[in-house]
């Protein structure tokens, strides 16, 4: 575990950070669209409702920036975020975020799953500046297969991810504590997968501050400074 003052001056910059300019770039609905591939990128994917836009809105301190961007139309596109954009003109933002479609939808015709799997599995297979991707879970529901099967998409590929078990207001400490754990245990045998659980609510602020602190970490290097 790192020294606890290193931790909380990490968290304090990254929360500073993400208290500056962050804005809605674009909807890729196919890999032509995407951005040019300049500054590294957070990718967030897990079942659709698992809470990825509470969770990008409560990292950047927004009420609804994922939300206003994702109209119903726009749930099968990839969102593009930027953060941290310089004074000068034309400048860069410092990384971006990247709301995927959510993955597990019953009803969705195969048609339109099968676009979706390879917009997202040709993204994360292939996106030079992907930094890490982060795969919410619920911790209601802990890990399904639909997870497995991307964990293991994203250890095929080695690209690396961070488990996120979100909306853990929902559940007793206890409950919390099992869930956890068996996340915990199954994450280590994944290759890919980072050791560190980030457990979530995006209602209640938990687990909000060390996960900003790590996305910024992720983006920018462990020594990033302003
Ligand atoms: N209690 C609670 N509800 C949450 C939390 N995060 C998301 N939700 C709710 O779960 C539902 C789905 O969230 P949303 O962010 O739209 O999920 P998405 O489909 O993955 O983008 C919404 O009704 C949210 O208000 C949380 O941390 N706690
Ligand atoms: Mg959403």
């Amino acid at each position: 575990m790192a020294d606890p003052d290193d931790q909380a001056a990490r968290e304090e910059m990254a929360s500073k950070l993400f208290s500056g300019p962050v804005d809605f770039l674009l909807s890729a609905p196919q890999l032509k669209f995407l951005p040019d591939p300049a500054v590294p990128e957070i990718a967030f994917c897990g079942r659709s409702n698992v809470g990825k836009s509470s969770l990008l809105n409560a990292l950047t301190g927004r009420k609804a920036i994922a939300r206003a961007s994702v109209t119903p139309g726009r749930t099968q596109e990839l969102n593009f975020f930027d953060v941290g954009r310089p004074e000068e003109e034309g400048a860069l933002p410092l990384f971006r975020l990247v709301d995927m479609p959510g993955y597990g939808f019953a009803k969705a015709p195969l048609k339109v799953v099968e676009k979706w799997k390879s917009l997202v599995n040709s993204y994360l297979r292939g996106r030079q500046v992907l930094a890490r991707t982060l795969v919410l879970v619920d911790s209601r529901h802990g890990l399904k297969d639909v997870d497995r099967a991307m964990m293991k998409m994203l250890d095929e590929a080695a690209v690396g991810y961070r488990i996120v078990l979100t909306k853990t207001d929902k559940i007793k400490a206890s409950e919390l504590e099992a869930v956890a754990a068996s996340t915990a245990a199954e994450a280590k045998k994944h290759v890919a997968a980072h050791p560190d659980l980030h457990l979530t609510s995006a209602e209640k602020g938990m687990g909000i501050a060390a996960l900003r602190a790590a996305v910024v970490a992720d983006a920018l290097g462990e020594g990033w400074a302003p």
